[in-house]
């Protein structure tokens, strides 16, 4: 049997959804309430990073009440990327076959997600997307709108990806797809933690299908994007995209 025919229906394996957190006290609790009650076979695990308003500790409180419930306390904030990254390791370790990534600010809507796990049926890969016919987004002004479709745009064409949410977070990955050796090279900080995972996930031959969300602007809590942010993802994506025109391996590891 082909590689891929044994990746057709169903992932194997039980699905853990990581949620990356940095002071977001007010939002954790109901949301992961909903996301329980809507999936309830998918187990969470909160990867929090030492936050100052004591979201590490509500985690802990929702984990003592719920066996699916884990808890990956980290030393302190060190990025989105580095969360995942932690996370990851922590799903593949205890054998997980599906790895889910969700912001804890609550524009990821939990109620989308088994939608998104339908897709991975016939993908290795979905996103969660702003920018397919059905997707929407809630209360961003617009600027925010500018950067994120901007940042797609940008990435698509410098990198060559056949996709329209680049920059997006909401995603469900089969295991197979996150080996040690992707991890390793993952190395951004960011938003272009999500854009150079795309990238080379796309570029190791996997499949990768967009499903419509909405997206709804996170109504507690503060934003933790930054001008940095943005200055970071755009001269790496155009390092990327340079270096892939003019010849270094696909998968070099880029610092
Ligand atoms: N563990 C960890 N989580 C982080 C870090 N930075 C952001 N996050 C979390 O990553 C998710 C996305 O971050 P947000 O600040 O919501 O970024 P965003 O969604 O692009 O920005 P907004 O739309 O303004 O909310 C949220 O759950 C954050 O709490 C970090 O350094 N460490
Ligand atoms: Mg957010």
């Amino acid at each position: 049997m082909s590689d891929r025919a044994r990746r057709e229906g169903a992932p194997r394996g039980r699905t853990l959804v990581i949620i990356p957190t940095y002071n977001e006290a007010a939002n954790l609790r109901p949301l992961i309430a909903r996301l329980r009650s809507v999936a309830p076979e998918c187990d969470v695990l909160v990867a929090d990073d030492n936050s100052p308003d004591g979201t590490g500790k509500i985690a802990d409180e929702i984990a003592d009440g719920d066996a699916q419930v884990h808890v990956l306390h980290r030393a302190g904030k060190e990025g989105l990327g580095a969360a995942y990254v932690a996370g990851f390791h922590w799903g593949l370790e205890r054998g997980y076959g599906v790895l889910v990534e969700m912001d804890g600010d609550g524009s990821h809507r939990p109620e989308e997600l088994p939608r998104l796990l339908t897709a991975l049926r016939g993908a290795d890969l979905v996103l969660g997307s702003r920018w397919v016919p059905g997707g929407r987004i809630v209360n961003w002004p617009r600027h925010r709108q500018l950067i994120s479709r901007g940042g797609s745009a940008y990435s698509r064409l410098l990198l060559g990806l056949p996709l329209r949410d680049i920059t997006g977070g909401f995603r469900a990955f089969r295991a197979h797809v996150l080996d040690r050796e992707l991890l390793a090279d993952v190395d951004s900080q960011g938003y272009c933690f999500q854009v150079d995972l795309l990238n080379r996930t796309v570029r190791a031959g996997h499949r990768v299908v967009e499903v419509p969300i909405t997206f709804v602007e996170r109504e507690h809590g503060d934003s933790k994007m930054s001008r940095d942010i943005v200055i970071e993802a755009l001269w790496r994506v155009t390092a990327w995209g340079l270096a892939a025109r003019f010849g270094k391996p696909a998968g070099a590891r880029h610092t």
